[in-house]
């Protein structure tokens, strides 16, 4: 079996390589000349654990070839991918400007009895659009989706140990994209029809986008009414039908910061999920609040304005632990921050590209009048004594604002920090 793999990101690569090291003779295809090189010459970057690894064995094995262009094989999996597209009215809808482009490339390569397999998350219906399309050029297609489901810090784990799900636009699609599927899947493989293969990713990241935006509106009532949030949600998850999640600054990554658009974008039902949505959007306008209130007393005690004043933000990526810093809360505080005219330094030993410069530590919070952390990386969680004593050193101000709840409390504090947990009574 031939597999041509269009689309090299954090899920193409991995579903690449795994295949190769499964023994199939795999394309992997990307736009970017650049990323292709590297794959090559084992030079990309890769934070992902046990990714580097294998691919790797997959390109030594021969099994993995890497190209700008398809070329013709048995199957196609499409990895591509769905940015949302933002509306006149605010909303958002999904992008299928990638898909189209890599049904558009592959379009001359595809043969009778092909298979194309969709892993993009995509607004229901699309499935069956990009088989109308195929159609256009051969007789007999079968198409499929396949929507990844591996969360980013653990993707080669779950890439083999989550259970599948595969909608085909007939049974026989659903069959033949299982039987590729079966080669490295631990987990159960479930099939149904695309339309419900497409429902069903996007459920799944509603769902957590909701139960994230429930513990955010806590945390935004726990502030008002002085009771401590995470205090609250760890005696109420006691509860055995209980499970809240974490608050936080907001939701962020590419996943489910958009996928709920892509139903609100089906469905003028969808009220809760969009309210959801913006609730959790809206979280870094929160943290703002927050950091303004704390400083307001300070600020005042020293006549200083905002321009005098300096920020130093701990952690750039949407979450602890990855270098993605796409749809960050961090990068909507630093606009709020800095629209208003405070100097900010962001500091993520983590993080690769992010729209503001990042600094080492001993620049962010040299002068600094305030530290708020904003993402939970280990590092910011383990910080050592000797770490602590060389940032008093250096700061203006000991200030410490926690969105995440991860920092040693007591041990900051017996440096002489004012620590402040988000979600934690009004000051
Ligand atoms: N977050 C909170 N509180 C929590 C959990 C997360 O504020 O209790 C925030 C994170 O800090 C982050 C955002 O939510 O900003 C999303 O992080 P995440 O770890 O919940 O999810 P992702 O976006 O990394 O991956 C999700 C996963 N979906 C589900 O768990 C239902 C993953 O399985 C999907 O494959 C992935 O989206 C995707 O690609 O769709």
């Amino acid at each position: 079996n031939n597999i041509c793999v269009v689309g090299l990101g954090y899920i193409g690569l991995p579903t690449a390589s795994m295949l190769a090291n499964y023994n199939y003779n795999v394309l992997g295809v990307d736009i970017d000349q650049n990323k292709v090189n590297q794959i090559k010459n084992g030079s990309l970057k890769i934070e992902e654990p046990g990714l580097a690894t294998i691919v790797k064995g997959a390109i030594n094995s021969k099994n993995l070839t890497v190209n700008t262009q398809p070329a013709p094989a048995d199957v196609f999996i499409i990895c591509v991918p769905t940015p949302a597209r933002t509306n006149s009215d605010g909303s958002k809808s999904c992008d299928l400007k990638y898909i189209n482009s890599a049904v558009e490339n592959i379009r001359p390569y595809v043969k009778d009895g092909n298979l194309v397999i969709i892993e993009s998350t995509i607004t229901p219906g699309t499935t069956e659009k990009v088989y109308k399309e195929l159609r256009k050029s051969v007789n007999e297609i079968y198409v499929a989706h396949c929507p990844e489901r591996v969360i980013p810090g653990r993707i080669i784990k779950e890439l083999s140990g989550n259970d599948r799900i595969i909608g085909g636009i007939n049974q026989k699609s659903a069959e033949m994209a299982k039987n590729i599927y079966k080669s490295f899947v631990e987990g159960n493989i479930y099939t149904t029809n695309s339309k419900t293969a497409e429902m069903v990713k996007l459920m799944e990241n509603t769902y957590r986008d909701i139960n994230i935006a429930l513990a955010n509106e806590f945390s935004k009532i726990c502030d008002e009414i002085g009771v401590n949030v995470w205090e609250a949600i760890d005696i109420a998850n006691k509860h055995p039908r209980v499970n809240i999640l974490n608050p936080g600054p907001g939701v962020g990554g590419h996943c489910i910061s958009i996928d709920p658009w892509f139903i609100v974008e089906v469905s003028d039902n969808a009220k809760f999920i969009k309210s959801a949505r913006e609730l959790n959007d809206n979280m870094p306008n929160f943290v703002f609040k927050k950091v303004e209130d704390e400083l307001r007393d300070y600020k005042e005690e020293f006549k200083l304005s905002k321009k005098d004043m300096k920020i130093c933000i701990f952690g750039a990526t949407y979450k602890g632990n990855v270098e993605d810093t796409r749809e960050s809360p961090s990068e909507k505080v630093v606009d709020l921050l800095t629209d208003a005219g405070y100097k900010v330094m962001t500091y993520d030993p983590h993080a690769e590209l992010f729209k503001y410069p990042l600094y080492d530590l001993e620049t962010c919070v040299l002068n600094a009048d305030c530290i708020l952390v904003l993402t939970d990386h280990d590092v910011f969680k383990e910080t050592t004594s000797e770490k602590i004593e060389f940032i008093e050193s250096k700061i203006r101000n000991k200030h410490i604002i926690d969105t995440k709840n991860i920092l040693n409390q007591e041990l900051w504090e017996k440096f002489g920090f004012k620590y402040k947990l988000l979600g934690n009574g009004r000051i």
